[in-house]
């Protein structure tokens, strides 16, 4: 590639991104230069794709100049992006030039977790896997192969795996992420929030965001739409103990106690209701259980809240006011990675209610019903059906996992127990464990009791580290990929195709779990001998084809009505087939009908609560080796009160460790000395702190917090894993 100029192109586009988080404003402006035409002209050529720097997908426009991948801008036809991409998307060019790839399969040497490899054909690779799991389906039965999976380059994976007989499937994304939030809200309205949220920020006239950093959190349609609400003066009201991004562009900022959120929730309905400011039409004609709902919140008032939240309670009254004053275009958002305490399905319960009494869901301004175009599914023959069941949740222990899957830690617990059945094989796709999963070391003590671990990574990450097999795979911008029908204001279906070919012996999903499936003798579960046929098979279906979509990446439907008043059915899929302000199936199950509040744990004297969340430029841990977003970001600091820095001799800059109540340290890291976060808890962006010495760029750079958090609490409800439970220390460096 041409480094220079690429990388300087790069920093033009994403600091005019990164401005708008610092500085205000809109995103860049849509390219001229953007045609979503697949053309050639003067070397220059163009090709649609969707983006997989994270999990949103915006729909992109790949350039390339020569014959070499160029650069990445926005689709301007797509619903998502809108042709523009966040500064991670548009470093999307990095992941295919990484010098750090994985680049042939690799079959452990000696000790699990030694990193100690052989590189051996494909063929070798997967004859050894068929072989292991042919061992384990025999002696164990099928149930005994656990898949884990995070986004759409899964789906081949999911179905080889069902068809070997397996429903042990499951992704950090629900019981890591935004399980609890998906529970609450369907609890109370019958529906989840689904990704991409169905929240119409653009049309609020007043956001609450309680801890949802947006504008680190880069979430590209949400970010562009929080910047419209600005533009168009909605208030903001933002929660959270560190003073965001998303707090800088606030009318109000109330820097909460951690963990206390439950009771500024239950503060905030008592005023709503209490001053009649609550949506009473809406209420009475959709809503069951209010009376026993105000019977239970009235003890909540805002001099009750203030000693937990630390908020005072003049400012409660008058957020409460100001997003009453807006209803129904009023949103408080579900946030999206919510397992912070272990009581999150209940307090998205809340957030769930707070919004039925501003008579939001299904308005203008607050949630819309989203919509899809209609692609019938590839016809497979059915899936043998399991005799055991699934092994993460036995007796239903937590009765509101269902329906997503199993829970990551539910398989890791029954992987080290044996119970209620014994798991030996997991194959892990696009998720590292290490870092995704609570408590390191039980992901490795489970790992110690495979038959076989495979991972299928595009870096050696962590995960990566443990596996008997790691299979590499071809990055996004060189593979086709299961076509991306969303559910979202606007319906429509995205392509993502190859750009560039894989520059080493890398293979795309697709084609390394139909060559497994047809070792493993279920080769009548891949009709198709080309993803190109699976495609065009799926949208000719639909009235459209694989040569149409190929030109410009998209295919938008007609508009359809997403608001109760343009004629959306105003139904509601609970048990009452109203808004559940009441839950009588919690109430049968021993839960509360309506949320309560615990306050959380104190820390130890001398440890402040650790919190983490993202950075701008970066995804996860998955971005640290990408030249171009190491070059912007290439470790983390741990933000740190002023005060108490001060009271530790400490300054920015300064090196330190942190040490977690269990006595774990972590890599040694910068100090942030700072006025933005409060004194009782510390921050720290996610994904850093590598200990794989294959990631040559991201080794020992910066800490990580996956490493402090041994502690988790788990959700009764649901099985999600509360990881804001931890407390750290400083260890001073000499
Ligand atoms: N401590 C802590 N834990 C967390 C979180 C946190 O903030 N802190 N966040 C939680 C949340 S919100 C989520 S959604 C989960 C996310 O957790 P994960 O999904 O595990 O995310 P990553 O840790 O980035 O791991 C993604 C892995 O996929 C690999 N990868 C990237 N692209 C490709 C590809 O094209 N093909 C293949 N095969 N692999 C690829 C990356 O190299 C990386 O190893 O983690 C949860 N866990
Ligand atoms: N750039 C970038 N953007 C991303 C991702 C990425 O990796 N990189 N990942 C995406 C994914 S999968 C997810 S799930 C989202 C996650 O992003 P969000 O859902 O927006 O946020 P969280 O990670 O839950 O929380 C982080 C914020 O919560 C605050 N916080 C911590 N504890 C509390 C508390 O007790 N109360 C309150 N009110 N606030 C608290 C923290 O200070 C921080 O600002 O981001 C998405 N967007
Ligand atoms: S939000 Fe950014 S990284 Fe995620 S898909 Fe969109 S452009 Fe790519
Ligand atoms: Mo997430």
């Amino acid at each position: 590639m041409d480094v220079t100029l690429s990388r300087r192109r790069f920093l033009k586009i994403s600091s005019a991104a990164l401005g708008w988080s610092v500085a205000g404003g809109t995103l860049g402006k849509i390219s001229p230069r953007a045609s979503a035409a697949n053309a050639t002209n003067g070397g220059i050529e163009t090709i649609p794709t969707y983006c997989d720097m994270c999990f949103w997908k915006c729909g992109a426009i790949a350039y390339k100049r020569n014959g070499k991948l160029w650069k990445i801008e926005g689709n301007p036809e797509d619903p998502l992006s809108r042709g523009r991409l966040c500064p991670r998307g548009t470093g999307g060019i990095g992941a295919h030039y990484d010098p750090d790839r994985l680049r042939a399969p690799l079959m452990r040497k000696g000790e699990r977790g030694n990193e100690q490899w052989v590189q051996v054909t494909w063929d070798e690779a997967l004859n050894f896997i068929a072989d292991k799991m042919q061992q384990i389906k025999a002696e164990y039965g099928p149930e005994a192969v656990a898949l884990f999976s995070h986004g759409i380059g899964g789906t081949f994976f999911k179905h080889t795996i069902k068809a070997y007989g397996s429903p042990n499937i499951a992704a950090p994304s629900f019981a890591q992420c935004r399980g609890p939030r998906d529970t609450g809200f369907n609890l109370t309205f019958g529906e989840g929030v689904s990704t991409p949220e169905r929240t119409d920020i653009r049309h609020a006239r007043c956001l609450t965001l309680i801890g949802s950093h947006l504008g680190e959190n880069m979430h590209n349609t949400q970010v562009q739409e929080f910047s419209e609400a600005i533009q168009n003066g909605a208030s903001i009201i933002v929660v959270d103990p560190r003073y965001s991004i998303a707090a800088s562009k606030a009318k109000y900022y109330l820097p909460i106690k951690p963990g206390t959120d439950m009771a500024l929730l239950l503060a905030w309905m008592n005023v709503i209701v209490n001053e009649e400011l609550y949506d009473k039409a809406y209420v009475k004609k959709y809503g069951f259980g209010f009376e026993a709902f105000r019977a239970e919140i009235a003890p909540y008032t805002p001099e009750w809240a203030y000693p937990e939240t630390t908020i005072e309670p003049d400012l409660i009254r008058a957020t409460a006011r100001e997003m009453a004053k807006h209803k129904p275009a009023s949103l408080i958002h579900p946030g999206r990675h919510v397992t912070w305490y272990g009581d999150d399905a209940q307090r998205s319960r809340a957030i769930a209610l707070l919004n039925a009494l501003l008579g939001s869901w299904g308005r203008k301004g607050g949630f819309y019903s989203p919509v899809s175009m209609d692609v019938p599914s590839y016809p497979y023959p059915p899936y043998p059906p399991s005799e055991k069941g699934k092994v993460d949740n036995p007796h239903e222990k937590y009765p509101y996992a269902h329906g997503h899957g199993a829970l990551t830690t539910g398989i890791r617990d029954a992987t080290i127990t044996g119970e209620p059945y014994p798991v030996k094989g997991w194959f892990v796709y696009a998720t590292n464990l290490i870092n995704a999963l609570p408590n390191e070391k039980e992901t490795i003590e489970a790992i110690q009791h495979l038959d076989l671990l495979v991972v299928i990574d595009v870096i050696p990450s962590e995960i990566a580290g443990w596996a008997d097999v790691i299979l590499p795979e071809s990055v996004y911008l060189e593979r086709y990929d299961e076509l991306n029908v969303e559910w979202f204001r606007d319906p429509f279906i995205a392509l993502r195709q190859p750009v560039v070919e894989s520059p080493h012996n890398q293979k795309p999903n697709w084609w390394i779990a139909k060559k497994l499936a047809e070792k493993l003798g279920l080769s009548e579960y891949y009709p198709w001998n080309h993803i190109e046929e699976y495609l065009d098979y799926r949208l000719k279906h639909a009235g459209y084809s694989l040569a149409e979509i190929k030109k410009k990446g998209i295919i938008t439907g007609a508009k359809q009505p997403i608001y109760f008043d343009e004629g959306v059915p105003d139904e509601f899929y609970t048990p009452s087939g109203k808004i559940e302000f009441y839950s009588l199936q919690l109430k049968e199950k021993g839960f509360d009908p309506v949320p309560k509040y615990t306050p959380p744990d104190p820390p130890p004297p001398g440890f402040y609560r650790l919190l983490y969340g993202r950075a701008p430029v970066h995804s996860f841990g998955r971005t640290q080796t990408n030249p171009l977003l190491a070059d912007m970001m290439d470790e983390n600091s741990v933000w740190i009160h002023v005060d108490i820095a001060r009271r530790y001799g400490l300054k920015t800059g300064d090196t330190i460790r942190l040490k977690n109540q269990d006595g774990v340290l972590s890599n040694k890291v910068k100090v942030l000395a700072t006025e933005r976060i409060r004194t009782d808890c510390v921050y720290l962006v996610h994904g850093f702190g590598h200990k794989n010495k294959m990631l040559k760029r991201a080794y020992m750079k910066g800490a990580s917090d996956a490493e402090l958090i041994t502690r988790y609490k788990i959700d009764p409800l649901m099985g999600g894993t509360g990881m804001n439970v931890n407390f750290v220390t400083f260890e001073m460096e000499a």
